[in-house]
């Protein structure tokens, strides 16, 4: 019954435009605009007095977490405005007043609404009560949670093996949660547990256990105050991590210098007025960058190649550049790298980094007489196919002068979601660890699985080639985040099931299996209360801080849960009260998920004590400069290729990127204040001469399309927008352009999908 039946959705959504107006690219991020900003959204969304209450609570020792991205906060929060335009924003998106329940559903089809834009659909609000669009149907309806649990156990029992289920993570959820979803999709029987991660900072977690032992950064936030060189590489703060730039700020007081590698000269590196001070309101700003080089698109290992072999230049002459005896005690492959550096020509280097001789001489100067160095990175370095290797290139940098494991100095991945580090940290992985399935067993008393699972590209692909039946998700917005579009969306559709355990509505909700479940949960603004008792969750930072937060604000509806409710009660009903593990003693009661967690996770210990107030920070082996894990016990140095591009005369190489009103998929607006583009997201990004090479007019309309095997890939009305970017090179935002990029081009090791460099070709629209 219902095997032909497939629903008319649209996997791309409306294509129209806006309303586009342009000014200059803004030369300053923050101060008083960036306070209006978020406060006018926030007051729209959830109402003065909603909005004034949580703000103050946002980011304080006994408050919430900010829901946005992964910079910790300081050790000694001001009592007041801890928080950032963006992480503003993300509270008034989590905790709007808007809602939407069966009603909207009834009225409304997943067909009708997969006409809409991401924006739109955001903009419907909180997801508040258990919905489910059944086989042959394309109205979602109301469902009990007893029956939607029953559901998805029911489905599970019924595959024919543990792997045909892939349980996905985005890393807004808590350590707590993310431990039991994927204790349970062991016990369940599977690896198979892709991330964000996957699609994010994977390149770095390969890249630094490789060379450092430790797939995690190695700095915290004061080492950035006191660094004498801060280089941030394929980032943008001033959007993305926003109160980076108060870190960088007081780095530059102490006489710091930042150095910003990037084919944008992005506004928060140009200048930065504090809102936290009142000169950031009335003064001129502090210029963040004292030195930007804009590099081509992905070739930041020529360009540290050049670096690096001016500094061997030097170091030859009074072996003082580079810390030898740190490199004789510490390091492997020092003979290795420097022959291979030999190969290069720095003419040919200099060329293809596109950057001037002038700014490289005034970077080698830089880097000569400092020794605490800092490298900052963010997805600029890790979404080419030859992403691990990036960050090696820096890391061999760092190694070089001396520069890890001591105060000051060292590898500073900046992580994306709030929690992606931490989930990762408690467990879910698609590779094996063999120390921790020996923990598993012997206190969880269950035999973990032993194969290697999915990650995000192996997913699509499982799903595709129908290996896999039935897809969860804790968070995220697998169909836009993941690459390829139109492929995932087959692949989705062709799943028995798909649950989204979500706050908001997005497209995984519209593009789905044949039976769908939505099962809503808090955001962390809300107050978790069990039986009258206030329940608190855990975060880990960017810089392995881990840390409680409770949230505060009446939750939108008496019939959602607690992500770690969920997960308990369906691990209880799954094995029927029968398992080793004691799922619902977990759910109902928090602490007893952190005894767990302390017991079987390497690293956490006194949890429930330790991460009230500010926190404390997991061990980190690069801190105390013990590379015992790695080969000969040292860090390595690596010898890197040369990216290999094979670009066509006519094609270019495009980078998708976030605006500065959008967190990932989620759409808050339609303007990108600092690049000057207002009330459109199908722009193009191009440099003038390219432009007039192509006789093209400012805001002309024209498709852009990527070929690979033989594929042709077309993302449709775009208008052009001359901007200060590399010749050759485009940007445009993601998601829209995730159609461009093929399931199977990825970063090597780390299967991250290439979205930072498509071969692309722009053709005008008759
Ligand atoms: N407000 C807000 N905050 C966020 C997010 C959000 O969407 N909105 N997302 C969160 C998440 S999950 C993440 S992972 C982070 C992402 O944070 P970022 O990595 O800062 O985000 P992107 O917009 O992808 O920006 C990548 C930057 O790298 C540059 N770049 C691109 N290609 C290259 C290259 O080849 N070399 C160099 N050197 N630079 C390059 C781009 O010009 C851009 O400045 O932010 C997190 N925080
Ligand atoms: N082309 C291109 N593609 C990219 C990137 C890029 O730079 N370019 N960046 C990649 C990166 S770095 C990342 S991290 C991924 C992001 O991939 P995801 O993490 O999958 O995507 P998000 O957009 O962050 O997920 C947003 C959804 O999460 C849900 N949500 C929000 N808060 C909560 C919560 O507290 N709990 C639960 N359960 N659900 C919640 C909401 O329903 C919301 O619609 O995208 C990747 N895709
Ligand atoms: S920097 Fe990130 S975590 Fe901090 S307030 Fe801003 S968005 Fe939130
Ligand atoms: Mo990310």
């Amino acid at each position: 019954m219902n095997s032909g039946f497939k629903r008319n959705v649209s996997v791309r959504g409306s294509e129209e435009f806006t309303k586009i107006s342009l000014s200059e690219p803004q030369q300053q991020a923050a101060g008083l605009t960036g306070v209006k900003e978020a406060l006018r959204h926030s007051f729209k969304e959830m109402g003065v007095v909603r909005s004034m209450r949580a703000l103050l609570e946002m980011n304080q020792e006994d408050g919430f977490d900010c829901p946005s991205c992964a910079w910790p906060n300081p050790e000694n929060p001001s009592k007041v405005a801890e928080y950032c335009e963006n992480g503003a924003k993300a509270l008034a998106d989590e905790a709007t007043t808007s809602k939407i329940g069966h009603a909207f559903f009834q009225k409304y089809s997943v067909e009708a609404l997969s006409g809409l834009t991401d924006y739109q659909l955001n903009q419907f609000g909180r997801i508040i009560e258990p919905l489910v669009l059944r086989a042959g149907s394309v109205h979602y309806e109301a469902i009990s949670w007893k029956e939607a649990y029953d559901l998805i156990a029911e489905e599970l029992r019924g595959l024919a093996s543990p792997n045909e289920a892939i349980f996905y993570t985005s890393g807004r959820s808590s350590n707590e949660a993310a431990y039991l979803y994927g204790m349970f999709a062991r016990a369940f029987g599977t690896n198979n547990m892709p991330d964000c991660s996957n699609m994010c900072h994977e390149s770095s977690g390969v890249a630094l256990s490789e060379t450092l032992g430790i797939g995690k950064g190695s700095v915290k936030l004061e080492d950035l105050y006191g660094a004498e060189v801060v280089i941030v590489a394929g980032q943008n703060p001033g959007t993305n991590h926003p109160r980076m730039l108060s870190a960088l700020e007081k780095c530059k007081e102490n006489g710091g210098k930042v150095i910003s590698i990037n084919p944008l000269e992005e506004t928060g590196l140009v200048s930065f007025k504090n809102p936290q001070k009142i000169k950031g309101f009335v003064g001129t700003g502090t210029g963040i960058a004292d030195i930007h080089l804009p590099v081509r698109i992905n070739e930041d290992i020529p360009l540290v190649k050049l670096l690096l072999k001016k500094l061997v230049r030097l170091d030859a002459v009074d072996k003082t550049v580079f810390d030898h005896e740190f490199i004789k005690n510490y390091v492997s492959g020092y003979d290795e790298l420097l022959k291979d550096l030999e190969k290069y020509e720095e003419a040919d280097l200099l060329q293809r980094c596109g950057v001037t001789e002038e700014k490289v001489a005034a970077t080698v100067a830089l880097l000569t007489r400092s020794t605490k160095i800092v490298v900052c990175w963010a997805m600029g370095l890790t979404q080419h196919k030859n992403g691990v290797a990036n960050i090696r290139e820096f890391v061999n940098l760092l190694l070089l002068k001396g520069a890890i494991g001591k105060p000051h100095a060292g590898t500073c991945p900046v992580r994306g979601h709030s929690n992606v580090q931490g989930d990762r940290s408690v467990g879910i992985m698609h590779f094996v660890n063999t120390a921790l399935n020996e923990r598993i067993e012997k206190h969880l008393g269950f035999v973990p699985p032993k194969d290697e699972g999915v990650d995000t590209v192996g997913a699509m692909r499982a799903m595709y080639e129908e290996k896999a039946k039935v897809f969860v998700c804790l968070g995220g917005n697998f169909l836009m985040a993941a690459s390829d579009t139109e492929y995932t969306a087959e692949a989705l559709q062709k799943c028995k099931l798909t649950v989204q355990i979500s706050t908001k509505l997005n497209r995984t909700h519209l593009v789905t299996g044949k039976t769908a479940l939505i099962l809503p949960t808090f955001g962390r603004s809300e107050k978790d209360q069990k039986a009258g008792k206030l329940r608190r969750l855990t975060m880990e930072d960017s810089m392995g801080r881990v840390r409680q937060s409770r949230g505060l604000l009446k939750p939108i509806s008496d019939k959602i849960k607690s992500e770690p409710d969920i997960i308990a009660e369906l691990a209880h009903r799954f094995f029927k009260g029968t398992h080793s593990v004691n799922w619902k003693a977990m759910g109902e009661d928090y602490e007893k998920i952190r005894e767990s967690i302390d017991t079987v996770i390497k690293g956490f210990k006194d949890t429930a004590a330790r991460s009230k107030g500010v926190g404390y920070y997991l061990p980190n082996n690069v801190r105390e400069r013990d590379f015992s894990m790695l080969p000969n016990g040292k860090a390595q140095l690596t010898v890197n290729h040369l990216p290999n591009h094979e670009l066509r005369e006519d094609e270019f190489m495009l980078m998708t990127i976030r605006s500065h009103d959008q967190f990932n998929t989620t759409i808050y607006g339609l303007h990108d204040r600092y690049r000057g583009v207002f009330n459109e997201r199908r722009v193009l990004f191009m440099n003038k001469t390219d432009m007039e090479q192509l006789s093209l007019e400012k805001l002309e309309v024209v498709d852009i399309c990527s070929e690979y095997d033989g594929v042709k890939r077309t993302a449709n009305n775009f208008k052009i927008v001359p901007y200060e970017i590399p010749r050759g090179n485009l940007a445009a935002y993601f998601p829209e352009t995730n159609v461009l990029i093929p399931y199977n081009q990825y970063a090597d090791k780390s299967k991250t999908p290439i979205s930072k460099s498509i071969k692309v070709t722009v053709v005008k629209r008759s």
